[in-house]
C-alpha cells in the first residue's frame, strides 16, 4: 500500500473521531437538540478499512451508529452537523437528524433508525445494480444484535441465491444495548452464519484498519466479478454508551479501558510511525485539519437558520 493510502486511512479515522468527540461535548453542553446521538468512538477502523476500497460508484447502507460510514463515503460534514442540530442546511432539511443521513448524489442510501432496517433494502439495491448491469457493489453495515433480527436470514439467502454484488459487514460491538452478544448469539459467531447461505463469512479484528480493509477489498472484488455476497464480522468496541444516557451498568470499567488499549488509531499510528512511514509531524498535521473541519461544521451548523415553520409540509413526499 502506497504512503498515500496510509495518510488518507488515517485522515479519514482521525475526522470521524474528532466529529464524534466534539458531537458528544456539544450534546452534553445541551447545544444539540433532540435524542442523543450515537456514537461509534472506537470503531472507527471498520468504517475506515471497508469505505477505502470502495468507487463513487458504489453504495453504502449503515444503521442508528452510522457516522463514520457516511463520513467515510465522503458524506459533508457541513450538512451532517447541520442536520443532526435540526437546520435547514442539514442533509434532510433538519427533519431527519443523526439517524436520517443520506446523499443520493453519493450513493449513501442512507442511515437507518430500525434494527436490521437495511439489510432488505441492500438486497433491493444489490438487484437494481445487477438487473442495470451497473458495476457498483453495495456495502451494508450492521450491528451485532441485528444478525438475530428475520430480516438478516431473509436478506442473507436472497442475495446469495441471487449471486448479488453486496457486502454484509456485522460491526459486532459486543453489545446490543446492554446485552452482551454471547446471551444472545445462537453457534460460535455471526460470520458462522455465511456457511448457512453459502456465503464465505470472515471474522476479523475490527480494530485493525488494514486487516478490515484487506478483507473487505477481497469481498468487494468477488461482489464485482460476479461472485456474489460475502459476510464480514468485525469485532470492535463502541467507547460510549448506546446513547448518553446510558450509564454503561451492564459492564465494566476494567473492559472498557482494556478495549481502549486497543484503540484502532492508537495502533495504526503506531505501526506507521514504527514503519517509519508517517512522522510525528504529519500525525499532528492530520489531528490539526481534522479538528479545523470539525471547527468549520460547527460554525456553519451554528449559523445555519433552523427550518422556517411554514414549511412543515414540505419534503413529505419525493417529487
Ligand atoms: C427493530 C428494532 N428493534 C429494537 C430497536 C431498539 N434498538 C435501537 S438500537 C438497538 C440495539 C442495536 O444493537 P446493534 O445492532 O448491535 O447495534 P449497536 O447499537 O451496537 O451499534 C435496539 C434494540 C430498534 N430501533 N429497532
Ligand atoms: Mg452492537
Amino acid at each position: 500500500m502506497k504512503t498515500k493510502d496510509h495518510l488518507e486511512i488515517l485522515r479519514q479515522m482521525l475526522r470521524i473521531r474528532h466529529f464524534e468527540e466534539n458531537l458528544y461535548k456539544m450534546y452534553l453542553a445541551k447545544q444539540v437538540p433532540g435524542m442523543s446521538p450515537h456514537l461509534s468512538v472506537g470503531q472507527e477502523a471498520v468504517a475506515v478499512g471497508v469505505c477505502h476500497g470502495l468507487k463513487a460508484q458504489d453504495y453504502v447502507l449503515t444503521t442508528h451508529r452510522g457516522h463514520g460510514h457516511v463520513l467515510a463515503k465522503g458524506a459533508n460534514m457541513n450538512r451532517m452537523l447541520a442536520e443532526i442540530m435540526g437546520k435547514e442546511t442539514g442533509y434532510c432539511h433538519g427533519r431527519g437528524g443523526s439517524m436520517h443521513i443520506a446523499d443520493v448524489k453519493l450513493n449513501i442510501v442512507g442511515a437507518n433508525g430500525i434494527v436490521g432496517g437495511g439489510l432488505p433494502i441492500a438486497v433491493g439495491v444489490g438487484l437494481s445494480c445487477q438487473y442495470q448491469g451497473k458495476n457498483a457493489v453495495t456495502v451494508c453495515f450492521f450491528g451485532d444484535a441485528a444478525a438475530n433480527i428475520g430480516a438478516f436470514h431473509e436478506s442473507l439467502n436472497m442475495a446469495a441465491v441471487m449471486k448479488l454484488p453486496v457486502i454484509w459487514i456485522c460491526e459486532n460491538n459486543q453489545y446490543g444495548l446492554s446485552t452482551h452478544i454471547k446471551r444472545t448469539l445462537a453457534g460460535e459467531s455471526i460470520a458462522a452464519r455465511g456457511a448457512a447461505y453459502g456465503i464465505p463469512g470472515v471474522r476479523l479484528d475490527g480494530n485493525d484498519v488494514l486487516a478490515v480493509h484487506v478483507a473487505a477489498n477481497a469481498a468487494i472484488e468477488r461482489a464485482r466479478a460476479g461472485q456474489g455476497p460475502t459476510l464480514i464480522e468485525a469485532d470492535t468496541y463502541r467507547w460510549y454508551g448506546h446513547g448518553a444516557s446510558d450509564n454503561r451498568s451492564y459492564r465494566t470499567r476494567e473492559e472498557e479501558a482494556a478495549w481502549k488499549e486497543r484503540c484502532p488509531i492508537k495502533r495504526y499510528v503506531a505501526g506507521l510511525l514504527n514503519e517509519k512511514i508517517v512522522t510525528q509531524e504529519q500525525v499532528g498535521q492530520l489531528e490539526k485539519v481534522a479538528e479545523r473541519e470539525v471547527q468549520e461544521a460547527i460554525k456553519f451548523a451554528n449559523e445555519s437558520p433552523l427550518p422556517d415553520p411554514a414549511t412543515v409540509t414540505d419534503y413529505i413526499f419525493s417529487a
